[in-house]
């Protein structure tokens, strides 16, 4: 895999491991960081034996917005021109399943890139926000649309409004996280998570969040009947005949991705 200037990249068996690392800017996320992370999680992404890829940050920062030292500048024609920002889209559109695991903090843009994975999983230090009101903006990357999704119009609006911080235990109980662990055993609970969900058939771990993301999308009918469509196509696949037989033989499924 190609080398990174912002990012750690590892393989561990199945699972792609993605590393921010800027740690002078508590990983700020410029445009750099933007490209590497949409390069690597497309690598990973693109290959079939890796089933699960986790982003994760420091023990200070997962990331703390938007590099606010390189857009302080900018202005409206140039950002509207190159889009700026939406080359995060493709991250937020890999097939295989994400799991952010956060500690420190996740501000910003980087709230948002938590929330642009499946699974977030926090250590008991993690700080989340929306601080972009502060600066005299707004959220740019989904903070006002996936967080009010994840945790509801009336926390939305008191974390886009005020800009104040909110602890994992807040966050737990608001949806936006799965689970809260110690923050020495965050890693190995993401890479733990990450390994079950890689042992599975990709191809069915796939359209399974497929399946639950469409119900951002569409209306409830149209969801339903996504969701059973998808589920009669499974029985095309050969690990759908294993899961169901391994388990009338009382034995493990062997996924073949097939
Ligand atoms: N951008 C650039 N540099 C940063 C950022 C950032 N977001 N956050 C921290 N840094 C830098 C600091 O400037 C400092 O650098 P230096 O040592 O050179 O001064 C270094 O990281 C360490 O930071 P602090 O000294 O401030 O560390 P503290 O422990 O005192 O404070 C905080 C930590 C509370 C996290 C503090 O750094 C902070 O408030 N950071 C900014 C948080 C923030 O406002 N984030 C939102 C940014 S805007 C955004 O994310 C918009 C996303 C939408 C994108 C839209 C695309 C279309």
């Amino acid at each position: 895999m190609t080398d990174f200037e912002t990012i750690l990249i590892e393989r561990r068996e199945r699972v792609g491991l993605i590393t921010l690392n800027r740690p002078e800017s508590l990983n700020a996320l410029n445009t750099t960081l933007m490209t590497e992370v949409v390069a690597a999680a497309g690598e990973f992404d693109a290959d079939p034996g890796i089933g699960a890829i986790v982003v994760t940050g420091s023990s200070r920062a997962f990331a703390a917005g938007a590099d606010i030292k390189e857009m302080a500048e900018a202005r409206y024609p140039e950002f509207y021109l190159a889009d700026w920002g939406a080359g995060w889209d493709r991250f937020a559109a890999v097939r295989t399943p994400t799991i952010a695991a956060v500690a420190g903090y996740a501000l910003g843009g980087g709230c948002e890139l938590a929330l642009m994975c499946d699974i977030v999983l926090a250590a008991d230090t993690a700080v989340f926000g929306q601080p972009e009101i502060k600066l005299g903006t707004i959220p740019g990357l989904g903070g006002s649309q996936r967080l009010t999704r994840a945790v509801g119009k009336a926390l939305a609006m008191d974390l886009v409004l005020t800009g104040r911080n909110m602890h994992a235990d807040e966050a737990l109980r608001a949806g936006l996280v799965a689970r809260v662990v110690a923050a020495d055993a965050l890693l190995d609970e993401a890479l733990r998570t990450a390994t079950t969900i890689a042992s599975m058939s990709l191809p069915i771990a796939m359209l399974a969040k497929e399946a639950v993301n469409a119900a951002f999308e569409t209306e409830l009918t149209a969801g339903l009947r996504f969701e059973r469509r998808v589920f009669h196509s499974t029985f095309a696949t050969r690990d759908q005949k294993e899961g169901m037989r391994a388990f009338i033989e009382k034995r493990a499924a062997t996924f073949t991705n097939d």
